[in-house]
């Protein structure tokens, strides 16, 4: 029996969804977020909650009124962890798909452009790049990026979700390989703790690889938590996060912007990249320095060209140094956005 809350729930729920729910024949492509064989980035447990507080938003909150739909060839992994729900599937034009909590995080065909550019961004805008964190990041794509830098002597990676390296190690071997560098140093737990404990002027370069700031990711998008970050950093050491589309989150990313000019006294830029299957085909990041010699990231001082051919490495696929500069390079729309929140740089 429902209860009158659950009841209206039920009801409000649009009959596109209910099928969502409902049984589906094909075993093999049979999840909450596909439909007749199609995935569809819509939360479900938020989904609920947004349904009942204002049934105008019928999909995910972070993108209301519009929903990315990929062609589910099979369902290859379905659990839960202690954080998120974990799906992998083989879909018909990307290969394979990790979602979390209904939201894709990667595809085989376009991790390379979000891995890259979160990656060398930052690492190639100073010299010599020697201790690097990687926040979030369990897929490995990112310390496979790092591994190209032949003057990187440490990579801490902090992860809070075991599950996802070990679904990661077990479904996308091109990017866990990542983990195997020995010179990764691996800590499972929550990033805020691990910022609050680690040592000040610590590394070079810190790249905050989250996913979207509403769930496990929430308080990695906040002052306190930027305000650690910047204690970890050597003066003159860069962050790069990743942040959001500039189509659909604005307001975000000026106020990322903001807080981030308050804390970081060296630069603070936004630059972004086309990845075909995030929200709006566009995926931001946040690059800041600290106090101290000052970063150019407009200008790469530590190309990638230069950091040696090593035939163990898969060749880049979407990153070069004019891409780089490209990168930097805003829509008039959105730099008069930012100009309104003093960001003028
Ligand atoms: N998703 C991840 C991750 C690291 C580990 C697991 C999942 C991302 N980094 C980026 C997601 C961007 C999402 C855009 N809507």
């Amino acid at each position: 029996m429902m209860n009158a809350d659950e009841d209206r729930v039920w009801k409000a729920i649009p009959p596109c969804c209910l099928k969502a729910m409902g049984p589906c024949p094909d075993e093999a492509t049979r999840h909450d977020t596909v439909v007749s064989g199609w995935f569809s980035e819509v939360p479900f447990i938020l989904f609920l909650c947004i349904t009942v507080a204002d049934k105008s938003f019928y999909h995910n909150p972070m993108w209301p009124g519009e929903a990315h739909s990929l062609k589910v060839e099979k369902i290859l992994y379905h659990g839960r962890s202690d954080y998120q729900e974990i799906l992998v599937f083989e879909s018909y034009g990307y290969g394979k798909v990790l979602a979390l909590d209904g939201i894709v995080q990667l595809t085989e065909k376009d991790e390379c452009a979000y891995q890259e550019m979160i990656t060398h961004l930052p690492l190639c805008s100073i010299p010599s790049p020697k201790n690097v964190l990687v926040i979030g990041g369990g897929d490995g794509g990112v310390l496979r990026e790092i591994s190209r830098h032949l003057s990187v002597e440490v990579i801490d990676i902090c992860e809070i979700d075991q599950l996802v390296i070990d679904v990661c190690n077990d479904f996308f071997p091109n990017l866990s390989v990542g983990f195997k560098d020995p010179r990764v140093r691996l800590h499972v737990g929550d990033a805020v703790d691990f910022m609050r404990k680690s040592p000040p002027n610590n590394y070079d370069a810190i790249i905050i690889d989250s996913s979207d700031p509403i769930g496990p990711a929430q308080e990695l998008v906040e002052k306190p938590f930027f305000e650690t970050v910047a204690k970890a950093l050597r003066p003159g050491g860069v962050l790069c996060n990743q942040a959001e589309s500039m189509w659909l989150h604005t307001h975000l990313i000026q106020d990322m912007l903001s807080t981030c000019r308050v804390i970081f006294k060296g630069s603070v830029h936004f630059a972004w990249t086309s990845v075909p299957t995030y929200p709006s085909g566009t995926i931001g990041f946040l690059l800041c320095s600290t106090e101290g010699p000052p970063v150019n990231f407009l200008d790469p001082v530590n190309p990638i060209e230069t950091q040696g051919v090593n035939k163990f490495r898969r060749e880049l696929r979407f990153y070069n140094s004019e891409i780089h500069r490209a990168a930097f390079a805003l829509p008039s729309f959105l730099k008069k956005e930012l100009r309104t929140t003093s960001y003028n740089s």
